[in-house]
């Protein structure tokens, strides 16, 4: 991201503020996995947002004096040669003046004691209240600083107020740039389902294609990937945020794939279901095709002025028609409909926002009636999971699919980023065959 694009989201967060307000946007504090080994650091999200920065230990302030009157401050670690000896270079105050472009930078360390000072002529703290407790009590810690040294016959009124519902609302519409983060995420993570379906054989296990699916991330340029990995074969794909991915894959099953890699913070989102020996078997056609036609009916109705509420009526509406052909529901079609009769196989929603986070911040508005607009990104992901202890005809017992692509609302309709791995039941049979005989 360019310096342009975090001071245009720096600008937009301070519009929204109050004259003599101020807002304080903390880095994630690092997570202890076991003694002195930590997780990788996963930079917040909002942090980033405005910031592109990745440590920990920092805090960017935002104070709006008057409307013409803004600047910022950061508090950051120090860049000390101990650290360096141990951890590596920090990017240090004076560097952060240059390459975050903020007004002023102080050590972290001193926070206790510089914080308060730039809050006293405030009247309105920004702060996201209760996300971590060390930032809770650095805020409070600074409001009693201010109160305590009041002249005695004056008592500070300061309002503490969050800035989620704005700056959620801020990342909810991408930029150009974020549309093209979101577009090499989406680029990325189809090579990976690509490359995991070329190596899949009968016999292996499901970490084996984990396995493929990072190295593929990190070979493109992802080190990460956005969530963790699924890979389930045969029923293992109806327990619907199956990560275990322990189990051998058998001829004669499905896998079901959902991997999406992370880049520049933002998210790729995708599945795939293929047949683990190359050849669908005709119930799992069935169920398959049902939920790629599902997947394309999504496509063609995604566009500005719709919502993902009327899009998965309709896709819905489709579903419980193809299943009511193949008699695995039966009734009248309108009270099938009515009753949302495919829900026991399809229990989750049709979409969601994708960004920083790959279920992205943003209001969805009253039962996901939100109107879209062009640079609203989201995936659209229908699935068919018949658990093994369902009372529909046997054959279909312990069948689970999903299909998921990832898309950005465009002027006139939407712009699919994981289109590159084909979704059709023939086209993936002949490129599992053709696979074998390269
Ligand atoms: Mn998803």
């Amino acid at each position: 991201m360019t310096h342009k694009e975090f001071l245009r989201r720096r600008q937009a967060l301070l519009s929204y503020m109050a004259p003599a307000s101020a807002a304080l946007i903390f880095s994630a504090p690092i997570v202890i996995r076991s003694h002195t080994s930590t997780y990788p650091y996963r930079q917040n999200s909002d942090f980033w947002y405005f910031t592109g920065f990745n440590e920990s230990e920092a805090v960017l302030l935002l104070i709006k004096i008057s409307c013409d009157d803004c600047y910022s401050v950061l508090f950051n670690r120090r860049d000390s040669l101990q650290d360096q000896i141990w951890f590596g270079k920090h990017l240090g105050q004076e560097a952060a003046l240059k390459k975050l472009l903020v007004d002023d930078a102080l050590p972290w360390d001193l926070i206790h004691h510089e914080m308060y000072r730039f809050l006293k002529n405030i009247t309105i703290i920004y702060h996201a209240q209760g996300q971590y407790d060390f930032a809770d009590y650095i805020v409070s810690h600074a409001l009693e600083q201010i109160r305590s040294r009041s002249p005695k016959n004056i008592t500070p009124s300061i309002t503490l107020l969050d800035w989620r519902p704005w700056v959620h609302e801020l990342r909810l519409l991408k930029s150009q740039e974020e549309q093209m983060a979101l577009r090499e995420a989406g680029r990325i993570s189809a090579l990976a389902h690509q490359s995991a379906i070329k190596i899949l054989r009968p016999g292996m296990y499901e970490y084996q294609l984990e396995g493929e699916i990072q190295r593929t991330f990190s070979h493109y340029g992802a080190r990460f990937p956005a969530y963790n990995t699924i890979v389930a074969s045969g029923k293992n794909a109806c327990v619907l945020h199956y990560t275990h991915n322990d189990q051998k894959m058998h001829a004669g099953q499905l896998v079901l794939i959902d991997a999406g890699c992370e880049f520049k913070g933002y998210a790729g989102d995708m599945t795939r279901t293929v047949p683990v020996d190359g050849k669908f078997s005709g119930p799992q056609r069935e169920i398959y095709n049902i939920v790629v036609e599902a997947v394309h009916l999504g496509l063609k109705l995604y566009k500005p002025g719709t919502t993902i509420d009327l899009v998965t009526k309709a896709v819905i509406r489709m579903m419980i028609k193809r299943l009511l052909q193949l008699k695995i529901i039966k009734g009248d079609l309108d009270a099938l409909i009515a009753h949302n009769a495919v829900h026991p196989f399809f229990m989750h929603r049709l979409s969601h926002w994708i960004g920083l986070d790959v279920h992205d911040v943003g209001s969805y508005g009253h039962n996901y009636n939100r109107i879209l607009k062009p640079g609203m990104a989201l995936t659209i992901e229908p699935g068919l999971y018949i658990s093994p202890s369902s009372t529909v005809p046997q054959e279909y017992h312990g069948i689970g699919v999903r299909i998921e692509d990832q898309i950005i609302i465009t002027h006139n309709g939407n712009e699919n980023l994981t289109s590159s791995v084909v979704k059709e039941s023939d086209g993936i049979e002949t490129m599992m065959m053709l696979r074998k005989i390269q």
